[in-house]
């Protein structure tokens, strides 16, 4: 078995879900080439070779130019906050290296087609974490809309919702600013059911969509903590916040479905509800993450008298990923949406070939991100402008 040098630039939330899948995905799948953790890279050095050592990683580096000079790392993996995806996706790209991107792509869509230009050139193989695609229930339910089993889709019906920020003395973060995070709620979780949305129903045509900020002033983060941006401490002074708290829309898909998007995360008791339901002319399908391993089905075929939701537990040997792990009823979790998706990038690199969600697909992804602020400032119904010269 051959095996490929991973260089991972971040070390907090999602350095940490990434660490845990590159460490796991050849434990369960057989993958070649199988990934050598070689460095870590951050620029605190204390707390970057603190994650070296408790993530599993053999070195580290605190600049990330060193990173991508290094011959024994053949695939980047950019777990940064947004405003730095553009510059060290390209560079990576450019360095020759295979490159992995944290979604959303970028933090604007004029630095998403840098990246995809970048990719285009660089020829290696690119993928955006868009990691929920990767949950069984969800390749589950898009091979049952393959299938033709729900029908037509006139329906998609997608909600976002948190409530880590519904403290108005919730600092801002990292998250809470425009020129770090791009947007709020919009980049980080709508972000999300776009990408399901397009995965599952297909391209978004035009919407129509509105933003808002609740808590226009928030504590300013105390320079010593930073990170993942979920947890902080505040200072005394008092800042404006930059980003939207929710975002909600209504769509059109290519195909004629009608969609609704919400996200926020100023939903109390909401901690992670990434949900959605699809309704079409044969049937319907629901799916939530905060019960990832079920997938809600209702079938019109199904014999009069007998008809109803029914819940399918995804994990039996015959489910999309589910068989690699443990037999049926032993339930997967949030993690394994990662380890599934770094299992398929390195099929991809064995094969030549870049994974979906692609940069192009990412950049997509962008698109719809973009046309919602157009829309919710003109308030005029919007097209996402996806041609890439
Ligand atoms: C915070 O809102 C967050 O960690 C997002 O950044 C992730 O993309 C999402 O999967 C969970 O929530």
């Amino acid at each position: 078995m051959s095996e490929i040098g991973i260089g991972l630039v971040g070390y907090k939330f999602m350095g940490r879900a990434h660490s845990n899948a590159w460490r796991q995905v050849a434990h369960f799948f057989d993958v070649d080439p199988a990934p050598r953790l070689r460095a870590i890279c951050g620029r605190d050095e204390q707390a970057t070779a603190q994650a070296a050592k408790q993530l599993g990683w053999e070195g580290y580096e605190t600049d990330y130019h060193r990173l991508l000079a290094r011959d024994d790392i053949q695939l980047v993996d950019v777990a940064t906050p947004g405003n730095t995806h553009c510059e060290i996706g390209v560079a990576a790209l450019e360095a020759g290296k295979h490159v992995l991107c944290e979604k959303p792509l970028a933090n604007t869509l004029e630095e998403a087609r840098r990246m995809v230009e970048a990719a285009r050139k660089a020829g290696t193989v690119n993928m955006v974490d868009f990691n929920y695609r990767r949950a069984p229930a969800v390749q589950l339910a898009k091979q049952l809309i393959e299938e033709g089993r729900i029908g037509e889709i006139r329906h998609f019906r997608g909600t976002y919702l948190q409530d880590w920020i519904v403290d108005p003395e919730f600092p801002i973060t990292w998250r809470l600013r425009r020129e770090t995070a791009g947007s709020g709620a919009l980049g980080d979780i709508a972000a999300h059911v776009i990408d399901l949305a397009m995965f599952l129903v297909g391209p978004i045509a035009e919407l129509s969509a509105t933003l808002k900020t609740f808590i226009k002033e928030r504590p300013v983060e105390t320079a010593s903590t930073g990170g993942s941006g979920l947890q902080a401490a505040r200072g005394a002074e008092r800042g404006e916040v930059t980003v939207d708290d929710a975002a909600a829309f209504i769509a059109y898909f290519e195909n004629g479905a009608m969609g609704t998007f919400e996200a926020t995360r100023l939903a109390p008791g909401r901690r992670n509800r990434n949900s959605f339901e699809i309704n079409g002319s044969l049937g319907s399908i629901v799916w939530d993450l905060e019960r990832l391993n079920e997938l809600e089905v209702f079938f019109a075929d199904d014999p009069q008298g007998a008809q109803g939701f029914r819940t399918i537990n995804v994990t039996e040997p015959v489910h999309p990923y589910a068989g690699a792990y443990w037999p049926a009823g032993h339930i997967l979790g949030y993690e394994h949406t990662f380890v599934n998706t770094f299992k398929d990038l390195l099929d991809g690199v064995r094969e030549n070939r870049s994974p979906a969600p692609t940069f192009e697909d990412g950049y997509k992804v962008q698109a719809v991100l973009d046309a919602v602020e157009r829309s919710a400032q003109s308030r005029q119904w919007t097209k996402p402008e996806y041609e890439l010269s």
